[in-house]
């Protein structure tokens, strides 16, 4: 996946390179740096040393010594003073010159800690916000796989205004799912309604027909290719909006009968900006229904009825409700 939010110990992530929140002398501190720099051993501070320190918003890169990743990338974040003094936009340059430097030495993952969301007292849910951002912006033009690590999942949630009508209208719909077997059992009794028969003159002339059943043979990943035709998109286009990486795209477009997670199918729903109704035809053809007793499925809804297809957006409200994240 390329964009994917995980909840780990930064030091013990394996990707090419980690990126450490630290302070303008480079020289250690507490938090995640003191993390980073106990687990790579004395040789990280000795380099450090030769670095001459870091201004905020700034990224430096350096060995890794006995982490297991091959690069620690060193940023200073801002310090949180209310937002007036350009905090987002210095938070938004730690990303991109930590991402740029990645790129420039050849990096394919990173993963970043919440910069500036700890001791530099920047609100988490807004840290989130620029990160998610900015890294998402980078990803539209580079293939790369970023790991945003959050140290506790269950702070992450409470008092965040915007998951609270995410939270009530999971509690609607449990109250639909109860409503609705009361009302099947208030119908048991009453005759049963017989099928509507199929008449000769309502059935499809031979040449829909066809196309009908054409329609029905049609795979997940043939349904998919067409929708991106129709929508005019490009293939890249596309999976990058699904947060789907090329190579899991390439084999989704060479094989027919290929068939997707859950995750990624309805990943692919959302890059397309499909209704719901469109939705559920696409998940049917990877076998998969959206139903209304998983937690999983009602968010994905309630972000397809509120007409919001920003994964991103999506990813933040399942990964806070502990749900896994759309892409593959
Ligand atoms: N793995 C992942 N995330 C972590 C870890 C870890 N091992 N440890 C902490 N976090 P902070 P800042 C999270 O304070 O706000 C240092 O002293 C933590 O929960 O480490 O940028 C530097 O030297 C929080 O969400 O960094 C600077 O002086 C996030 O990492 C100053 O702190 C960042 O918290 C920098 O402050």
């Amino acid at each position: 996946m390329p964009l994917n939010i995980v909840r780990n110990d930064i030091t013990k992530m394996k990707v090419d390179a980690i990126v450490n929140a630290a302070n303008p002398s480079l020289l250690g501190g507490g938090g995640v740096d003191g993390a980073i720099h106990r687990a790579a051993g004395p040789e990280l501070l000795e380099e450090c040393r030769g670095l001459g320190g870091c201004e905020t918003g700034s990224a430096k890169i350096t060995g890794a010594y006995r982490l297991p990743c091959k690069y620690v990338i060193h940023t200073v974040g801002p310090v949180w003073h209310g937002g007036l003094l350009g905090e987002r936009k210095l938070l938004s340059s730690c990303y991109r010159e930590s991402l740029n430097l990645a790129r420039d030495a050849g990096c394919e993952s990173v993963a970043f800690p919440l910069i500036s969301a700890g001791a530099y007292g920047y609100p988490r849910d807004r840290a989130l916000d620029v990160a998610v951002e900015t890294i998402g912006a980078f990803l539209r033009d580079h293939e790369m796989t970023v790991y945003l690590v959050v140290f506790d999942r269950a702070s992450f949630r409470i008092g965040e205004r915007r998951f609270q009508a995410i939270e009530s209208y999971i509690d609607d719909h449990y109250v639909d799912l109860r409503l609705d077997k009361n009302r099947r059992v208030q119908s048991v009794g009453f005759p049963p309604t017989p099928a509507p028969m199929a008449y000769p003159q309502e059935c499809a002339a031979p040449g829909d027909l066809r196309e009908a059943l054409d329609m029905i043979d049609e795979s997940f990943s043939e349904m998919l290719l067409r929708k991106i035709d129709e929508k005019g998109m490009t293939d890249a286009q596309c999976y990058k909006k699904a947060n789907i990486d090329r190579k899991l795209f390439s084999k989704i477009r060479s094989d027919r009968l290929y068939k997707p997670s859950k995750p990624t199918a309805l990943a692919f729903a959302i890059a397309l900006e499909l209704p719901l109704e469109e939705a559920r035809e696409l998940l049917e053809k990877a076998g998969f229904a959206l139903s209304h007793s998983s937690k999983f499925d009602i968010i994905v809804e309630y972000f397809i009825r509120q007409g919001n297809y920003n994964i991103y957006e999506i990813n933040e409200a399942l990964f806070a409700f502990d749900q896994s994240l759309l892409g593959n």
